[in-house]
């Protein structure tokens, strides 16, 4: 039986996409797939989290032991969100989506380091420098908090992904330490502001970053991060080329 799920991206949409590089939909999951992956990974900071391992957590994922856990999967699977995914990509194929990152800003907590802006799996600073470990675009859900932008909000720069294809092209050294151009160090982006079961969609190549959180509750985001079939033969080549994995987008626009 066909999951019955969000309305499909308008075109209107896919421009903004095309354009910001992120869409938000609001109020995509609700009910029992909300309840029991907050549930979860609530469950999980009551009983296993360990603040020894906090900058772990935060550079990687908090409740690791449950990544491949039905009740997060299911916000991807089960909701119709990775139909959308699938749309952007079409006629290109998503290989299918195995693992949840979850990520919270603790209320108040001056030990949690904050992220700079950033895009994901270049010059990572728990990685080899060489290493490469990009995707094609991430999919954030939000499962508790995060009402404002200073309650550990993730912060984008709309349109960011442009900057960073160029840089890439023409600055950027693989191996090198630095993650994203001064000018866009010096931005502090726009704030991704949610109510749980809100949902973002970005391209891999929006640099973003996280700050404190200063609301009296945790911020929790269960992030799935999707790749094109293809990804491992094309990811150097997507660096530059934003629209390299997305075939009917890049013919719409052949300009960007
Ligand atoms: O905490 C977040 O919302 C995003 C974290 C992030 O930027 C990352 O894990 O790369």
């Amino acid at each position: 039986m066909p999951i019955s799920g969000p309305p499909e991206w308008s075109p209107t949409e896919l421009d903004r996409f095309v354009t910001d590089g992120i869409l938000i939909r609001r109020a995509v999951i609700s009910g029992p797939l909300l309840v029991r992956a907050a549930a979860l990974v609530d469950g999980w900071m009551s009983t296993a989290y360990d603040p020894a391992r906090l900058n772990a957590y935060t550079n990687r994922s908090f409740a690791p032991e449950l990544e491949d856990h039905p009740d997060l999967l299911a916000l991807y699977d089960g909701s119709g969100i990775s139909t959308l995914v699938h749309q952007l990509l079409h006629p290109a194929k998503c290989a299918p989506v195995s693992r949840a990152q979850i990520q919270i800003r603790l209320p108040y907590n001056a030990a949690q380091p904050v992220k700079a802006m950033h895009v994901d799996g270049v010059s990572c600073p728990h990685l080899d420098a060489s290493d490469l470990n990009t995707f094609t675009l991430i999919v954030g859900v939000v499962l508790s908090g995060g009402a404002t932008a200073d309650a550990g909000a993730l912060h984008y720069v709309p349109g960011g992904h442009r900057r960073m294809a160029s840089y890439f092209a023409d600055e950027w050294v693989r191996g090198q330490a630095a993650q994203t151009p001064p000018d866009l160090d010096a931005q502090d982006g726009t704030a991704f502001t949610g109510e749980p079961g809100d949902v973002v969609v970005m391209h891999h190549l929006v640099p973003h970053r996280v700050g404190l959180n200063i609301s009296a509750v945790p911020r929790v985001m269960a992030y799935f991060r999707v790749h094109h079939t293809e990804h491992e033969r094309l990811a150097l080549g997507a660096l530059s080329d934003p629209w390299l994995e997305f075939p009917a987008l890049a013919a719409a626009h052949p300009q960007t």
